[in-house]
């Protein structure tokens, strides 16, 4: 069936099934490393992509493909590249798009070990990078250089919120002809499509939003052109940075209900916030969804709803933000985001503690910001929750 005129939500549930040989009504797990050829002429015909055969499970996988074209639908990209892990398909896009001598700009907030890998591993094979507040296009412009290859973007940043304009920063790049990529774990495509505002390749944190259900780690890249899927795809295929196929299936069973989650997440999220903002020990809320945010009308445009992660910075900084951390009983004191159940953490001492602390900083992760990923439980409960934590705090 051809599912590309279908809407968002029927995508979900029928993009990118095939029919097995007994009609199963989900994708079938082929649980096995190596395919047999049925002779010698078929193992060419795999080996030169003529027969669309599979080989060997490191190079393509039906279980796996099956969730490559279902996300290259769901952003409107050419294919998919699934990789073990967010952080696989980061590497991929690193490894495969930059040489010696290259520089890449980034968004500074982005998830720390995006950065640090970059800053601390990269570097020694003399690849530069800026990191800067992308939320500001010009900032962008004027660090572009002459051997400047890639922009790197994360919109909104983990974790301070800040929103990146697709719109104008596409502009940007295409006038210095760099490559743009988009981390979009935090909004997954119900909530936003890079490569619709003219991005070239987007990618995910499948352990999110996308999976949602915190019982995978998992990436996926997915190219607006075929050329760039051609230089990418070897990459994670020789890093050996693949994604299994039992991981494929779970998440495309998580992935049947994403705009179900997100909506209610989102619902969720919007509440809490908006009792945050009014609570006399929070200092300030950043949430998309709130016109106090500094690009509220940005994400109004660019984002088809504001999502479910709030960061806010406590009154009284770090020691505050501890004890908040420490007295919540539903919420759970966890890093990753994304999933059904409610999460809170602490950047500075959790997902951006490898960060020199001026460059933590100077990113917007200040010493007392707390970040919430709001799940689906009752809000009620949750607002209790929080409730009963912020009146443990002097
Ligand atoms: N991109 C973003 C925006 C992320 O939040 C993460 C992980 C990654 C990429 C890397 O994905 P992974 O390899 O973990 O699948 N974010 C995490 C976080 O905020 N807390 O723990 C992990």
């Amino acid at each position: 069936m051809d599912t590309k005129k279908l809407g968002f939500e029927s995508k979900l549930i029928h993009a990118g099934l095939f029919d097995d040989q007994y009609g199963s009504a989900t994708v079938p797990i082929y649980q096995t490393s190596t395919f047999k050829f049925k002779n010698a002429d078929h193992g060419a015909a795999c080996f030169s992509g003529d027969s669309g055969g599979y080989i060997y499970t490191r190079l393509n996988n039906p279980t796996i493909d099956s969730l490559e074209k279902l996300v290259a639908e769901l952003e409107n990209g050419y294919r998919g590249i699934a990789t073990s892990s967010g952080m696989g398909a980061v590497n991929t896009i690193y490894s495969a798009l930059l040489k010696q001598g290259d520089h890449m700009i980034s968004t500074g907030a982005v998830y720390g070990p995006s950065r640090v890998i970059m800053e601390n591993h990269y570097s020694k094979y003399g690849i530069e990078s800026t990191y800067l507040d992308t939320s500001k296009s010009e900032n962008i412009r004027k660090a572009i250089k002459p051997n400047t290859r890639l922009l790197f973007i994360e919109t909104p940043a983990n974790p301070t919120m800040d929103i990146t304009n697709l719109d104008e920063v596409v502009k940007i790049a295409r006038e210095h002809r760099l490559i743009t990529v988009a981390d979009n774990t935090f909004c997954s495509p119900y909530l936003q499509k890079p490569l619709d505002h003219g991005f070239d390749i987007v990618f995910h944190s499948l352990t999110k939003f996308m999976n949602g259900h915190a019982d995978i780690v998992g990436g996926l890249i997915v190219t607006k052109k075929k050329e760039l899927d051609q230089l990418l795809r070897p990459m994670m295929i020789n890093l050996g940075c693949n994604m299994d196929p039992h991981q494929a299936y779970m998440v495309i069973r998580g992935l049947k209900t994403l705009s179900l989650r997100m909506e209610r997440s989102q619902e969720n999220a919007m509440k809490i916030a908006g009792f945050l903002e009014k609570h006399p020990k929070v200092e300030w809320v950043k949430y998309p969804g709130l016109s106090t945010h500094p690009q509220y009308d940005l994400a109004l445009k660019q984002m088809k709803g504001p999502g479910a992660m709030i960061c806010f910075e406590m009154k009284n900084g770090v020691e505050a933000g501890k004890t908040l951390m420490n007295s919540v009983n539903l919420c759970l004191l966890a890093v990753s985001l994304g999933g059904v159940e409610t999460l809170i953490q602490h950047p500075a001492s959790m997902t951006h503690s490898k960060m020199n602390r001026d460059a933590r900083i100077k990113a917007g992760i200040t010493d007392g910001l707390v970040r919430l990923s709001v799940g689906i439980e009752n809000v009620e409960d949750l607002i209790d929750d929080l409730t009963q934590a912020l009146d443990k705090i002097d």
